[in-house]
């Protein structure tokens, strides 16, 4: 069975955008309930263990780079099938390629400046979620 949570990451340049209202309002819409939230800011050395999957692709400088040049809001999220959902909400990784009324079709700059990340696993969800949030944040 699908799990219920998934993590999200408002990143670098929606922040500065001034656009943490208007993604969580999206997500609120979208029938996800926030269960965990903090802004915060990664060092690059964070940036890179989140991210350590894509090491040595053409991006990963660039994409750590982004990550940890200013705030970031993470949060986890609860709904059913929420890994899949979240997906379907925040649309492809590349914005010229996600679907009208996506929040990265209406809010990322580029497919590195994408304005939001989502959990890809169930397996990663639970990891991503441990990464930002210790027990006592949970609840
Ligand atoms: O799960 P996603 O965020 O949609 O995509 P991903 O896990 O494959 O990649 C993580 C991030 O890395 C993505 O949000 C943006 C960046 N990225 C992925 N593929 C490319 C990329 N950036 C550039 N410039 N080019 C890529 O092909």
């Amino acid at each position: 069975m699908a799990g219920n949570k998934t993590l999200a990451i408002i990143k670098p340049g929606a922040v500065e955008r001034n656009l943490i209202g208007p993604i969580l309002a999206k997500i609120n819409e979208a029938g996800f309930v926030i269960k965990a939230l903090k802004y915060t800011k990664l060092k690059k050395e964070q940036a890179c263990e989140f991210y350590a999957v894509h090491e040595g692709k053409p991006f990963f400088e660039d994409l750590t780079d982004f990550m940890s040049s200013s705030p970031i809001v993470a949060a986890i999220l609860e709904k059913e099938n929420a890994v899949n959902n979240f997906r379907k909400l925040i649309g492809a990784t590349d914005p010229l390629e996600a679907e009208e009324g996506t929040i990265r079709r209406l809010f990322a700059e580029s497919k590195t400046h994408n304005a939001i990340h989502g959990s890809d696993s169930d397996e990663n969800a639970i990891h991503e979620c441990d990464f930002f949030f210790s027990r006592v944040e949970r609840f």
